[in-house]
């Protein structure tokens, strides 16, 4: 025994470069092993690697290392979605150009992340601000464009004035731009979209290919894409031929209606607004408010009453009043609604306040009362009643009775709308992918051509004033037109950032120069086995991607319609926070983990202050803004690689969040050194076997697999715990040698560093990195020792280990003999004896 400690100081730096020099983790496109493509989502490079990062990272490495193991050509690779607002907001704070200020915080992130020894193949690295990124998504654009998928249409955005930019509607809060705080405005500007809705059912029906997805980021998506089976109908005006669509789900309470409503920007609230300054007032007020649905979902529902009216169509005598209303979207439907308060909590809500009537039309188990009392709608299924020809249907029913109506008297039909929206990629920003055409007041918007792409950004830009700087550069913006050779202009916009993560696998799966990928290896690569990343990204981000794969599918680039076949969303890692009250504002001060530190009486203080007492807080995400966050770096520094990677497994499932704590890993560190000491102190000459023993080893690798497989890693962890006290605690044999030189390689996926280590101090060939997974002997897989409860008038008394198979006879023996039951008896003789063999003994006394 040499009694060594095993120092990751030298050990993660040493095996590191080892990697590198040999390049173990670069995929080969021409093996022919299984494939395996284990991708997490890249990092935005803000500059700074966070214990969120390094979660993810370590789960999808586990995988990649395990997979390699067991013999698949693994691709596991790196890169960075570079361009976004964080870049231009620091152009603008701190004077740096967005891409220096870029470059510099991969540059970090990189050696940050090299430093946790992750098996990635760096010679695929990407980063989408790089003209040799940027410009095949330029190529592909206009592949789409060519194909119809890409269009430009007027519409309306939210603009905001001091930012002079369109913000997304989830970037305006309460009216106001999240950035500036200025108040928000409609604008109409010409953008680019990208033909998503296309798709929508195919997105749709694609969601029920995807078991390897969590069930609710399938059922977010489905909400997203919004399916609406329904009605169109029309409303007339009374005395007049003139009147508006609608659209219904729920055309079995036509005759609950009680008023009609169209939306503030519907042209005929427009048009009535032009003489009805009250009616503009209210138009302008319904504006500023939140357009987000969700605002609108929110905000106290508001109308204005038109006085006119519309004609029921199943009774032209009955007359609903119209009104303008705050809940309704232009964009949904046909923008104009009709209202049943007693099936509809939004009407009910608007019925009550204007005191509008409220007819049941649907019963509520035996309620059928007209009358419909409370605040509460009804929304559950039921028998339809007080609707005439529909009296005693169901609600299905009903539907297609009034929708079969419409139809054969011509005032509607069945319809299905969807709530997705065309993709609005335009952004008014320089830090993103120039949108590759030109204007020219001849030939109007002209593609421009792919010999002249990419088209690169200008590096000499200002940022000291708002609004976009590719529109106010001197000189960028003038070419002459690629068709008729004019004087004409750049398109200034630029591409969401959300195009460039919609394609960023496929170019990790093949990178040639000439094109954005190479067919036939691409496809060899896809789908991604495996995809982890934050749940943030459950809606947005997989949807635009699913969609761009089944753009280039369906313009015959590529044979694949899901890129990830298997998604996990992994948790957040937390911590508690620290703060005092600011005694001048009143709003609490916070203090980060290194700050503050407990003293003997318990409380935690400020370190430094002479013994301020700081509140702590919940548990909660690391954020910046909390100041409860914990630099990787650091950690990394104190204890090495492995036990921060070993945290980042343990404890929590990977679904859920997981509290770092000082104990925690503290206790990684001492177990990283245990592992260790077992490694250390076998003894290569030992002889004969034990039995159990190898038991346990076999179970353990076969379970391991399977958790890893599953990406249950903190039970794989537990596993390894179990294993390495079994190693401990058995005596001196050739089978506890061989269970520690095995463990060496199923701790590889997880500890690489100590694992390259110890495979080293064994003699091991080669790198454990290369190394085969160890097969599982089935045979030790089986228990031939078995737990038999054994009762006493039905009630436990005693468990016995014994071996499995014994008959009867042998099991009723050994259960009188044990001396708990002869304690129990008390010298009462058994009336009967029950025998389950392997499994219970009951006596009834
Ligand atoms: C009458 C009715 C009666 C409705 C009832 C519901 C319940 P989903 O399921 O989300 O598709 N609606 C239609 N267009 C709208 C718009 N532009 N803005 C706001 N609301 C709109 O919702 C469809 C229902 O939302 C439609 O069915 C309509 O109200 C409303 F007991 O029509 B319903
Ligand atoms: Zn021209």
């Amino acid at each position: 025994m040499t009694n060594t400690r095993f120092n990751p100081k030298s050990a993660d730096a040493r095996w590191q470069q080892t990697w590198d020099e040999r390049q173990t983790f670069r995929a080969n496109d021409a093996s022919d092993k299984p494939k395996a493509f284990v991708l997490e989502m890249f990092p935005y490079p803000s500059g700074r690697i966070h214990m969120g990062h390094v979660r993810n990272y370590t789960m999808g490495d586990v995988l990649a290392r395990y997979k390699r193991m067991t013999g698949h050509e693994v691709l596991h690779p790196m890169g960075w979605d570079a361009f976004g607002m964080p870049a231009e907001n620091a152009a603008m704070e701190k004077k740096v150009h967005p891409g220096n200020w870029t470059r510099e915080n991969i540059a970090s992130m990189r050696a940050q992340l090299k430093r946790l020894g992750f098996a990635l193949d760096w010679s695929r690295e990407l980063a989408t601000c790089e003209p040799e990124y940027y410009g095949h998504e330029q190529s592909l654009f206009l592949d789409l464009y060519a194909a119809g998928l890409v269009y430009r249409k007027e519409s309306a955005v939210n603009w905001d004035p001091i930012d002079m930019t369109v913000l997304a509607n989830e970037q305006v809060i309460d009216g106001r731009g999240w950035r500036s705080g200025a108040l928000v405005e409609k604008k109409k500007l010409s953008q680019w979209f990208l033909k998503i809705t296309d798709f929508a059912d195919e997105l749709l029906e694609g969601l029920d290919t995807l078991d390897q997805w969590p069930e609710k980021v399938r059922l977010m998506q489905e909400n997203w894409i919004g399916k609406s089976k329904g009605m169109q109908f029309r409303f007339n005006f009374v005395g007049n031929t003139d009147g508006f669509e609608v659209f219904t789900t729920r055309p079995d309470t036509l005759f609950g209606a009680s008023f009609a409503a169209i939306s503030p920007e519907h042209p005929i609230a427009k048009k009535l607004a032009e003489n009805a300054p009250d009616l503009a007032a209210f138009i302008l007020e319904c504006q500023q408010s939140g357009t987000a649905a969700a605002d609108i979902e929110t905000a106290e529902k508001k109308g204005f009453n038109t006085g006119l009216s519309v004609q029921h169509p199943l009774d032209p005598d009955w007359h609903l009043p119209v009104y303008v209303a705050n809940f309704v979207l232009m964009d949904y439907g046909t923008g104009a609604v009709f209202g049943c308060p007693a099936h509809d909590q939004r009407d009910l809500d608007f019925a009550r306040k204007y005191e509008l009537r409220v007819t049941r039309v649907v019963a509520e188990g035996d309620d059928t009362d007209p009358h419909f009392a409370g605040d509460t709608a009804y929304t559950g299924p039921g028998q339809i009643v007080n609707s005439h020809f529909l009296n005693g249907m169901s609600v299905e029913d009903a539907k297609a009775a009034v929708i079969g109506r419409a139809e054969s008297e011509g005032w509607g039909k069945g319809t299905t709308v969807w709530r997705l929206r065309d993709w609005g990629v335009s952004r008014q920003r320089y830090w993103g992918t120039p949108i590759p055409f030109i204007h020219c007041d001849d030939c109007g918007v002209v593609p421009v051509p792919k010999d002249q792409l990419p088209v690169t950004l200008p590096e000499d830009v200002s940022f000291d004033v708002p609004g976009n700087p590719l529109d106010r550069h001197p000189t960028w913006k003038n070419v002459p037109c690629p068709s008729c050779g004019k004087a004409a202009r750049r398109e200034t916009d630029t591409l969401d950032t959300f195009v460039d993560s919609s394609w960023y696998f496929i170019r990790f799966a093949s990178q040639p120069n000439d094109q954005p990928f190479d067919r036939a290896i691409a496809e060899q690569w896809l789908p991604v086995g495996q995809y982890i990343g934050g749940v943030e990204h459950a809606i947005l981000h997989l949807l635009y991607a699913r969609f761009l794969t089944r753009a280039l599918h369906r313009i015959g680039k590529i044979n694949v319609t899901e890129p990830f076949k298997g998604l996990f969303t992994q948790g957040m890692v937390t911590h508690e926070t620290y703060s005092i009250t600011d005694p001048d504002t009143g709003q609490p001060l916070y203090f980060s983990p290194a700050e503050v530190h407990r003293i003997d009486s318990g409380a935690m203080v400020v370190t430094g202050s002479g013994g301020t007492e700081v509140d702590v807080g919940r548990v909660i995400k690391m954020s910046k803004s909390k100041k409860n966050v914990v630099d990787p770096d650091e950690i990394i520094d104190q204890y090495g690689a492995d036990a921060v990677r070993w945290f980042m497994l343990s404890d929590s499932p990977p679904e859920r969040d997981l509290p770092w704590t000082e104990a925690g890993i503290e206790g990684c560190w001492r177990f990283i050194n245990r592992l260790w000491r077992i490694v250390d102190g076998r003894d290569d000459n030992a002889q004969g076997e034990d039995k159990a023993l190898d038991r346990k080893l076999h179970q353990t690798i076969a379970g391991i697999a399977s958790d890893v497989e599953g990406l249950g890693f903190n039970k794989a962890v537990a596993k390894l715990h179990d294993l390495a006290n079994s190693i401990e605690k058995a005596g001196n044999t050739a089978s506890k040698t061989i269970a520690i030189k095995t463990l060496v390689r199923l701790i590889a996926p997880m500890a690489p560093h100590l694992a390259e280590e110890a495979w080293a101090a064994i003699n091991g060939t080669g790198l454990v990195a290369d190394a085969a997974w160890p097969t599982v002997n089935p045979a030790l897989l089986v228990e031939d020792e078995v737990n038999i409860a054994v009762q006493v008038n039905g009630k436990l008394r005693d468990t016995l280990t014994l071996a499995k198979g014994l008959d009867k006879a042998a099991l009723e023996a050994a259960a009188l003999a044990s001396e708990k039951i002869i304690r129990t008896l008390d010298g009462a003789t058994p009336k009967k004896v029950i025998v389950v063999p392997d499994r219970l003994v009951n006596i009834v006394a």
